[in-house]
């Protein structure tokens, strides 16, 4: 069995399914296609599913002439059809892991793709979960459910987790040459998952098990959502001490080893960073162990919108203004640079909190035409002389490549700077760092 899928991976006869079509799904989806794949992209959003066979992209990173080479070619189909996995040799999960209201881990996603491989699967296939989540979903949630119906993995099918990574806007490092971790159920499922992905990504490394390479995930996060905490809580401190932290960290970056840059901000945005971390804190706690960097990290990371809706206030008042009554620009709303995305951006609870507080708040993005959340409703408004001068206090929270940054801070009356953008203009009264 091994044997057989391994040669129709080989020679490229081998058909990928990939379910979920979005930012990891789809790049991957157009890697596999470019590489050579039959792909059946699937998804449950018809309108995604017709935009990918009109060769339309809508994510940053996927280029139109890849989209509209895999889609004439017809290597690569979408449909909401989940029977077309009776076609594939191999099925890529990509679906989100979102939390729920009670900010635990929400597998319902993931559990929904499993029964509808379970439907459609035959015998020979391997199925990889891509979706970031906690130790042991593949073997504890996946496995049962795949094995239910009497076959066996490793030796019917093959089951492994890979996960993505995935840096939205990120030009130099894409799905080709962003090194990928595999770990299989059993040693046959690492193998195959191993010559699947070497097909068309540069470099890989295997793990011994799905539960190491979920790991692995989630460290990397962890990794970042603790160091962000870190710089962002030090940040409070200089402001106590009167240091200027972006001197500080600009400073301590010229180390050579031992030491990596990480800088304040508005708060923590995306749906991996601020979330993936939880699967494993959560995971973690029903083991009766407390993961104490995380939970503080992402408390300390959490202050960070009002933090900054502090300094607005502070700024207005030092001019004798209430915040209440005063026109505040927000520029910049998805949540970080250069991506189209708003999941859990910090800009969406400090446009609430600003809002709340009786400010009449507009914005710019020109990524985000709109912004519909809770009880706010608005458009983006164009980055004008006038749309600067007219607003009592500008704040910039997210530091989209390429705006008129210097125009901002010739002609604002005060702004509040989140992301140290004016660093080469700080010269000016006006402006106020985090
Ligand atoms: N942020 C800071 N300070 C920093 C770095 C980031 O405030 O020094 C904020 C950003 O503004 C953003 C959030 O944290 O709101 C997350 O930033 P991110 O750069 O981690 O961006 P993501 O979530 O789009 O992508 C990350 C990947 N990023 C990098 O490795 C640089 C990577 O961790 C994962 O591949 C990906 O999440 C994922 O899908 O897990």
């Amino acid at each position: 069995m091994i044997k057989e899928l391994k040669d129709k991976i080989l020679n490229r006869k081998a058909k990928v399914g990939i379910i979920g079509l979005g930012y990891v799904g789809l790049p991957l989806a157009v890697t596999f296609a470019k590489g050579g794949f039959k792909v059946y992209g699937i998804d449950i959003d018809k309108d995604r599913v017709s935009r990918v066979n009109k060769g339309v992209t809508y994510i940053l990173d996927v280029p139109v002439k890849d989209m509209t080479e895999v889609t004439k070619s017809k290597m690569m189909v979408a449909t909401t059809d989940f029977s077309v996995i009776k076609e594939c040799d191999a099925v890529i999960i990509c679906v989100p892991t979102p939390l729920n209201k009670t900010k635990e881990p929400d597998v319902s996603y993931i559990v929904a793709a499993v029964e509808n491989i379970k439907r459609y699967m035959k015998r020979g296939q391997i199925v990889v979960l891509e979706s970031t989540t906690y130790p042991g979903t593949t073997e504890e949630v996946m496995l049962p459910v795949l094995e239910s119906e009497g076959m066996k993995e490793g030796k019917d099918f093959f089951l492994a987790f890979s996960p993505e990574r995935i840096d939205p806007g990120n030009d130099k490092y894409k799905t080709e040459n962003t090194p990928k971790i595999i770990g299989g159920i059993s040693a046959g499922s690492t193998e195959l998952a191993k010559a699947l992905y070497e097909q068309v990504i540069e470099k890989i490394v295997p793990v011994s098990s799905a539960k190491v390479a979920e790991m692995v995930k989630l460290l990397e996060n962890t990794f970042r959502i603790v160091n962000i905490g870190l710089v962002n809580e030090i940040l409070l401190m200089c402001d106590k001490l009167g240091i200027d932290a972006w001197e500080v960290i600009d400073a301590a970056k010229t180390k050579p080893y031992g030491f990596m840059p990480f800088y304040p901000g508005p708060g923590v945005g995306g749906h991996c960073i601020p979330v993936d971390p939880i699967y494993l804190s959560w995971k973690a706690r029903g083991h009766g162990f407390e993961a104490r960097f995380i939970d503080l990290a992402s408390h300390v990371n959490s202050q960070m919108p009002h933090y900054v809706v502090d300094k607005v206030i502070g700024a207005l008042n030092s001019r004798n203004k209430p915040l209440k009554g005063s026109k505040v620009l927000c520029i910049g709303a998805a949540y970080k640079k250069d991506v189209k995305d708003l999941r859990e951006s910090p800009a969406l609870e400090i446009i609430e909190l600003l809002d709340k507080k009786g400010a009449k708040v507009s914005y710019h993005d020109p990524l985000l035409p709109y912004l519909k959340w809770n009880d706010i409703n608005l458009k983006s408004v164009a980055l004008t002389k006038d749309a600067v001068k007219s607003a009592d206090c500008v704040v910039i929270i997210t530091d989209h490549t390429g705006l008129e940054y210097g125009m901002i801070a010739k002609n604002a009356r005060v702004v509040v700077d989140t992301r140290n953008t004016l660093k080469g203009i700080s010269n000016r009264k006006n402006i106020v760092r985090l």
